[in-house]
């Protein structure tokens, strides 16, 4: 058995509970680990320079990879903000933790969750940012979140004391100002986890007023697979998330015109008001030109595509500035106040993102891009792992590792496991080998179908069910961009069934019978994926 000294240290807080466990081999003069969990919104990895250099230049993230570990394989269980947050301070997929969809579902905050597991060790929890799980957050001692989405530009905040205050300032500055100032005044005789919730990258990138000017003189080309016709994939075909057809020319473009209505122009203009009219008259002197040139050249086909890709990816990348910025700020803060030493920094995001894959923006699909989300982890002293891990890992894994960290024995019934293991450089040989997906927002904006589904190392089936029946089988070594659906195609028999089975071993292990949804529902008992498979 490993010794865990750091254990003692945390005295009887913890040791009171009953709830230790060997966690990590750290020496008796460390402190105990505190956590630093920065969680993103809708930042995908093609757009972070550590996973890939084509677009993006994110230094303060690729610091943080530096100093400890890149994960090559993270993925989450249920590609959408709400979900993804349940799944993160549960440990479990949808099915356990009952936050199936954005639309539909409160989270029961009266739940088992890893922050009130970890208040009851003595740690100080704290959340700051985006929550948008419904209900008041339950097991921090200090939260202070943005209602809903939140406004990039003097945002409201929800305070403990249920108060609605309008704050001025943008939000990704604001969320790390109060981020620091928690820190500033916590109680510095307990460990922490603080969580830093930022709204950057959600639609409909709202850039700071100093970043406007940048990445103008960058031209992007188009994905490989933009122009997808979606072949042998109904399901991808019936989406409504296409750059082409579905980005909002004012809302997602800021094509404000006096005239120009679109079914989105009059939030973009609600939102417009919140500026200063200093904001406001910076905002129109930098894109009133764009405008101008836009309306008289009046791109059509190939070149409006283009027009329409590389503004929405400009924008995308002056809110990511902000963001890799302020990431920066507060790693700053961490390492000037010696407090790296013996931090977990992790940083992720809800979920990935499609930049023009496919033709789209979005995520919600259990392909790559919006399946797989960034993750990575700066690792305090006494964890040597530097690197890649390549294992396969998901977001219902943060929750055990936390606790793990912290000295609490994680719940057997808890979906996710412990990734401790692998920071400490192991490669337990019984580690999964397939990871579970489920979807289940439908009907609703995008009009992503419903489905489940299986990834492994190398392959994917899908099962896109309710008002469709749809199998999809990739293989992501020869297939990387979910292309060509094997589906029932000659030679993959044998696969398939084997996938087949594993889905039906995981809805099995993780009580997943497939819902339809709450309409559905009150009148039918779920049904079983057998069940449906033999519909
Ligand atoms: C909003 C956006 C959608 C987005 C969802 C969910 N529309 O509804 O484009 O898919 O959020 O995003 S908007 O018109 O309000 O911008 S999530 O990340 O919060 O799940
Ligand atoms: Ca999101």
């Amino acid at each position: 058995m490993k010794t865990n000294n750091r254990l003692l240290l945390l005295g009887g807080v913890a040791a009171a509970t009953g709830t230790m466990a060997s966690a990590c081999s750290r020496t008796a003069a460390e402190k105990p680990l505190n956590i630093v969990y920065i969680m993103t919104d809708d930042h995908t990895a093609q757009m972070m320079s550590c996973y890939d250099t084509r677009y993006a230049s994110t230094p303060n993230l690729d610091r943080i990879a530096r100093d400890g570990v890149r994960f090559t394989n993270s993925f989450v269980a249920n590609s959408l903000s709400g979900p993804s947050r349940a799944c993160m301070v549960t440990g479990m997929h949808s099915c356990g933790n009952r936050f199936y969809d954005n639309e539909t579902c409160i989270f029961d905050g009266s739940q088992r969750t890893m922050p009130k597991m970890l208040q009851a060790a003595g740690y100080q929890t704290a959340l700051i940012g985006k929550w948008h799980l419904e209900s008041l957050p339950t097991g921090f001692d200090y939260w202070e979140i943005v209602p809903g989405q939140g406004h990039y530009y003097n945002p409201n905040f929800i305070t403990m004391q249920n108060d609605t205050v309008s704050q001025r300032g943008y939000l990704t500055t604001l969320i790390t100002d109060k981020s620091i100032d928690w820190l500033e005044n916590r109680d510095e005789s307990k460990p922490f986890c603080l969580f830093v919730h930022h709204k950057a990258q959600h639609r409909n990138w709202l850039s700071s007023i100093e970043n406007l000017p940048y990445f103008e003189d960058k031209t992007f080309p188009l994905p490989d697979n933009f122009f997808d016709d979606y072949e042998g994939r109904p399901a991808a075909a019936a989406q409504e998330m296409s750059i082409m057809k579905d980005m909002d020319l004012v809302y997602d473009l800021k094509m404000l015109k006096p005239g120009v209505k679109t079914r989105l122009s009059g939030t973009y203009e609600w939102m417009l008001n919140r500026m200063t009219p200093e904001e406001r008259k910076a905002w129109d002197d930098f894109y009133n030109p764009i405008i101008e040139d836009f309306y008289k050249r009046n791109p059509q086909g190939r070149e409006l595509a283009e027009w329409k890709f590389n503004r929405y990816m400009r924008d995308y990348m002056k809110v990511l500035k902000s963001l890799d910025d302020e990431v920066g700020r507060l790693l700053d803060y961490l390492e000037e106040n010696g407090l790296l030493e013996n931090t977990l920094v992790v940083y992720t995001s809800d979920q990935g993102f499609y930049m023009g894959e496919h033709g789209w923006f979005d995520k919600r699909f259990m392909y790559e891009e919006s399946m797989h989300t960034p993750l990575v982890m700066r690792l305090p002293d006494g964890f040597d792992r530097r690197g890649d891990i390549d294992e396969l890992v998901q977001n219902i894994d943060y929750a055990p590792t936390f606790l793990e960290l912290a000295g609490v024995k994680v719940p057997e019934d808890m979906h996710g496991v412990s990734l401790v293991p692998l920071l400490r450089g192991e490669h337990p040989a019984d580690w999964r080998d397939a990871l579970y997906y489920h979807f289940y927002e439908y009907p609703a904006e995008h009009m992503v179908k419903r489905h489940y589904g299986v990834r492994t190392d190398r392959w994917k089936l899908i099962h896109f069910y309710n008002d469709i029946d749809i199998w999809e089988l990739y293989d992501l070594e020869n297939d990387p961009t979910e292309m060509h659906n094997l589906y029932g195609k000659e030679g993959y028999e044998e696969i398939t069934a084997e996938l087949m089975a594993k889905i039906g071993e995981l809805q099995e292990k993780y009580d997943d019978p497939v819902r339809f949804g709450p309409e559905h529902d009150k009148d039918h008992a779920p049904l079983t994926h057998r069940q449906v498979a033999a519909m």
